[in-house]
């Protein structure tokens, strides 16, 4: 018997071959000068092609959306030039590619920053965490709020972006909505203390969200974008004083777009799938029509289980991805996997990257 893991789902006028899907992954390899994707980012994504979609790692919409060194950007035509190569790479070796687009909001440090500027966020409150910058790890900066007038800069922002991901070649892009980034500040009352349109209420609270995903899909066909959330997450030092209303707000929002997947990091963030007392995961995909993509500590038996009993149509996988580039064929066979290596996660080069054995050992 085939598990049903291994058969196509159709999204749209779009087929993936399995439900197995590598989940966005921050590498910090992209060119320094400019932030461009490159050849060796090319074979990475490429020698991961099997997989039954590739979301791209994290990738910033503006210089200001940047928030870690050597993350890639879709706001300038080398990047776009850059990522063309990628997808040109991925389809060639038969595979299917959707863009991450991603603004960091107030995770970042002005070092980062056009012009040595503060961070933006919805409002002016310091992020207990650490981003990683030219001189190493440091603490994030103090932000400032956005004005109320710079919220639509910050949504053509997203368009272009959008646009440039269509001009790259990309199948379709993905709304990077969690882990305490721009659209989850806006969404979470820990850090949204805004008192405009854009603040207080859950509907103000959600409204960057629907204004975003309403030009992102002016751009792409709505099956063609998809939306992640982490609704009881806490990295980036973010929370919410009601999550199952906000998202379930959230996510009702995502549904009436028309998107093709919501995708949802269940638990904490690369760390444990363990859920608040209150909280259920089944309720709040059922607010979703489109297809479900869970990720989160999945291994094979619990993602061939999920998929069989319909809990979840798709299946991300991340740092199983990172070191096996032929997740597919192992998963499907069985064997065992490479141990990803932690050291080599964020920046470096081809160590760690490209150099993962696949099963049969064949020209990577
Ligand atoms: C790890 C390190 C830096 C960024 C995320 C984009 O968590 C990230 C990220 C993860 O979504």
């Amino acid at each position: 018997m085939i598990e049903k893991l291994f058969t196509p789902l159709t999204i749209g006028t779009l087929t993936l071959p399995n439900r197995i899907v590598m989940a966005p992954l921050t590498r910090n390899r992209a060119t320094p000068d400019g932030d461009v994707p490159n050849a060796l980012n090319a074979e990475y994504y490429a020698q991961r092609a099997t997989a039954g979609l590739i979301i791209t790692e994290a990738t910033q919409i503006s210089p200001e959306g940047k928030g870690y060194i050597q993350t890639p950007g879709l706001y300038s035509p080398e990047q776009v030039a850059g990522w063309q190569k990628v997808t040109d790479a991925v389809h060639a070796a038969g595979g299917r590619i959707f863009a991450q687009l991603w603004h960091v909001g107030r995770v970042s440090h002005t070092s980062l920053q056009p012009n040595g500027q503060a961070p933006v966020a919805p409002s002016a409150i310091t992020a207990a965490t650490q981003v990683f910058t030219a001189t190493g790890f440091a603490d994030t900066s103090p932000p400032r709020a956005l004005e109320t007038s710079e919220v639509k800069r910050v949504v053509e922002d997203y368009r272009k972006a959008a646009e440039n991901a269509k001009a790259a070649g990309f199948d379709g892009i993905e709304l990077h909505a969690a882990n305490g980034y721009l659209i989850d500040q806006f969404l979470r009352d820990s850090t949204n203390k805004r008192t405009d349109e854009y603040g207080g209420s859950i509907e103000n609270r959600t409204r960057l969200l629907g204004e975003v995903l309403a030009v992102l899909t002016s751009v792409f066909p709505a099956s063609r974008v998809g939306v992640r959330f982490s609704p009881f997450s806490n990295f980036g030092d973010i929370s919410d004083s009601d999550p199952m209303a906000t998202f379930a707000a959230a996510i009702t929002k995502a549904s009436d777009a028309g998107l093709g997947y919501l995708h949802m990091v269940e638990g904490q963030t690369g760390g444990t799938r363990e859920l608040p007392p209150n909280a259920d995961i089944g309720k709040l995909r059922k607010l979703f029509k489109g297809v479900y993509m869970a990720n989160n500590g999945y291994d094979r038996d619990l993602a061939i289980r999920a998929v069989e009993t319909g809990a979840a149509d798709l299946i991300a996988f991340g740092s199983r991805y990172i070191a096996n580039p032929d997740l597919v064929e192992r998963l499907a066979r069985n064997a065992p996997l490479n141990v990803p290596d932690k050291a080599t996660f964020y920046g470096g080069g081809a160590e760690g990257y490209v150099d993962y054995p696949f099963l049969d050992a064949k020209a990577a």
